[in-house]
């Protein structure tokens, strides 16, 4: 993919039993593919379908396990024109089979880092993929996380990991980077990172952000995890100004409507909407 013009819209399936805001809602193939077509008809530009959740403390989930949970629901969305599907996961053998069912994205929170066959499934299938800064691994990596300059050691390692990437057969075109929210950061971190983000989308590769209910939006505002959609809109629309291009989120209409009129105040041209409300 080619740098984008225009925000682009993730939504998120998560078939997990314990995602920090929406776990076991959607465990149950048939109402994680309602959640997905829901997501689809909100106006999603890509469903992000995850079988394990990555949350600090988060129990580690079976090679099985995650397909038994994802692969119905990646079959079925597919099955029916449902926008392209990323599965999000750190396991090779998850994405090969993902792939082989439709799926047209690798989402690795790891950068290639966790399974040694991930780099060379994606080259192989000539699909895009998300690879996203994390210090330390999910169930430490929000132990004290310290940085002496967060902005530039994330982007020295996406820049790393991007070269990786590359050496491993995969086209640039298809690399999306993200400095990944929330993943060993304090809530300094995560709004510095937002602040420069400009420094990181100047590696010129599609920028994937994810503040979509975090814990550090809760901290600031003292909101609980299903309150936090203003904090949520508030960042997704910095991140863009600042460069984002890809927005993975769990409320996509609200997150829609706020992409556009930010896009349309920074590009000064705007449409109107197919389903104009007076
Ligand atoms: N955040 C989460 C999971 N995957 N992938 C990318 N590229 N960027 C992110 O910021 C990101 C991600 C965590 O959110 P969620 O999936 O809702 O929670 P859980 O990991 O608990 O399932």
């Amino acid at each position: 993919m080619s740098a984008h013009t225009r925000p682009l819209v993730m939504g998120v399936v998560n078939v997990t039993p314990d995602s920090f805001s929406d776990g076991g809602m959607f465990l149950d193939a048939d109402r994680a593919i309602s959640h997905g077509r829901l997501l689809a008809s909100e106006g999603a530009d890509y469903l992000d379908v995850g079988g394990e959740s990555t949350r600090p403390g988060a129990k580690p989930v079976s090679e099985p396990e995650e397909l038994r949970r994802v692969l119905p629901v990646i079959e079925q969305l597919v099955d029916e024109g449902a926008p392209p599907i990323s599965i999000d996961t750190m396991k090779s053998r998850v994405a090969r089979t993902a792939l082989e069912a439709g799926a047209l994205v690798v989402n690795d929170v790891s950068a290639f880092r966790l399974d040694p066959e991930m780099a060379s499934v994606v080259a192989e299938a000539g699909v895009d993929c998300c690879l996203m800064h994390m210090l330390g691994e999910p169930r430490t990596m929000q132990e004290d996380p310290r940085y002496d300059d967060v902005v530039s050691e994330v982007k020295a390692f996406l820049e790393e990991r991007l070269a990786f990437a590359l050496s491993q057969g995969i086209a640039e075109d298809s690399v999306w980077l993200d400095p990944g929210i929330g993943f060993g950061k304090t809530v300094d971190h995560n709004l510095e990172l937002l602040r420069r983000l400009d420094e990181i989308a100047a590696i010129g590769r599609p920028l994937v952000i994810g503040t979509s209910r975090k814990s550090f939006l809760g901290k600031i505002t003292g909101r609980d995890v299903g309150e936090r959609l203003a904090g949520t809109i508030a960042t997704n629309v910095l991140a863009y100004e600042k460069g984002a291009r890809i927005f993975r989120v769990h409320d996509v209409a609200p997150i829609v409507d706020a992409l556009e009129v930010a896009a349309a105040t920074v590009r000064g041209k705007w449409t109107t909407s197919a389903s104009t409300r007076t």
